[in-house]
């Protein structure tokens, strides 16, 4: 009898998606399905979360209009920071932004506006109640990201080659309009460096989001996996936690069909068990409203506001779900960086139990 997907090791899952495929070998490097939900409300606690707990987990998921001073700077801003923390530590940024409208809306939503996640999150997610289009319109504006940062990686490379303070007799011959050019591009060029430097250098308030967050200085790269690939993933919404909520059975089924029609750019979906049935599906699942019991004490299943709690064991190891999200019970512990370890222990031993039962 062949072995069904929840029995399969993480590194043997065929997954054809890029980033589902570079996260489950993440997964195992880390031993680690923890994904933190970081809702704080601030830039600077947001950063400095991602940076203390960022050893334990494999995703960090956002949800960056909560953060009220949350900065745009595509180059310098706080999605620029996340990044470069997700490189640091080796996780993926999933903005948990539940896309929802007409395609055209959420084109410019997602690469435009305060948020543009396109640019920071590996990760976003969406509802279907739109209708497929949601999914596709979504791709092309992921595509056209992709190829635009190619674009721009390339050009980089290309313009900073020749030095114009050292061009040759060779060069002579050429167009004074082309130097003149090339010239000024560096000089715009140094001065965007300049003004980064002087970001990171100059005096401000603590509580200002610009200033420098000590730990998060050094440019250090995690070395046991090479850096995320380019590409953008997308979870499509199949089950919610909360209590009395209107994704059915119908509903979830319809979801499925939609991420088998896309299996490019969708990853898999958000969800209270794995949605995989059919023997090829290979769609990763994560799933909130995860909480342990705190100590002796078992923590309430709900948090009044409809949220609704299941364990790491029950999750991973009875619905079978890939990743495990957790907000309040980590960040709302103590000692929250014990605490993700903990979450991270007990969510690896049921992964591991699962796949050798
Ligand atoms: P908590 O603090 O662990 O309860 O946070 C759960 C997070 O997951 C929070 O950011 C929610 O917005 C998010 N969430 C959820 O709780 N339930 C869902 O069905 C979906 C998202 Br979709």
């Amino acid at each position: 009898m062949s072995r069904s997907i929840a029995q399969t090791p993480y590194e043997e899952r065929q997954s054809t998606h890029p980033l589902s495929a570079y996260l489950y070998r993440l997964m195992v490097v880390k031993e680690s399905n923890l994904c933190l939900s970081a809702d704080v409300s601030s830039a600077r606690t947001l950063l400095r979360l991602a940076n203390s707990i960022g050893p334990s987990i494999v995703v960090l998921k956002t949800h960056y209009d909560i953060v009220s001073d949350w900065d745009s700077d595509v180059e310098t801003g706080t999605g620029a920071q996340l990044a470069a923390l997700a490189a640091k530590h080796g996780f993926l940024i999933f903005e948990d932004r539940k896309f929802s409208d007409i395609g055209s809306t959420v084109q410019k939503q997602y690469t435009d506006g305060p948020g543009k996640a396109v640019e920071w999150a590996h990760i976003t997610n969406a509802h279907i109640l739109p209708g497929a289009a949601i999914v596709s319109a979504l791709a092309d504006a992921a595509s056209a990201w992709r190829e635009k940062k190619k674009y721009e990686v390339k050009t980089d490379i290309t313009v900073g080659t020749p030095r114009p303070e050292s061009l040759s007799e060779d060069d002579e011959g050429k167009d004074d309009e082309d130097i003149k050019n090339l010239k000024a591009l560096q000089a715009r060029r140094k001065a965007s460096i300049v003004s980064i430097t002087t970001v990171s250098q100059s005096y401000e308030p603590a509580n200002s989001p610009r200033a420098p967050i000590p730990e998060c200085e050094e440019d250090v790269i995690f070395s046991k996996i090479e850096e995320a690939p380019l590409d953008r993933g997308l979870l499509l919404l199949a089950q919610m936690s909360s209590a009395g909520n209107l994704l059915d059975e119908a509903y979830a089924k319809a979801c499925v069909e939609i991420a088998r029609n896309n299996k490019d750019f969708v990853m898999g979906f958000i969800a209270q068990e794995t949605q995989n049935t059919a023997a090829d599906d290979q769609f990763i699942t994560m799933t909130p409203g995860c909480q342990l019991p705190s100590g002796e004490e078992q923590r309430a299943n709900s948090d009044g506001l409809g949220q609704q709690y299941n364990t790491p064991k029950k999750l991973i190891g009875e619905k079978s779900v890939d990743i495990i999200i957790v907000g309040r019970g980590i960040i709302g512990a103590a000692d929250p960086v014990t605490e993700a370890e903990r979450y991270r222990r007990k969510g690896w031993e049921a992964y591991t139990a699962r796949i050798s039962a």
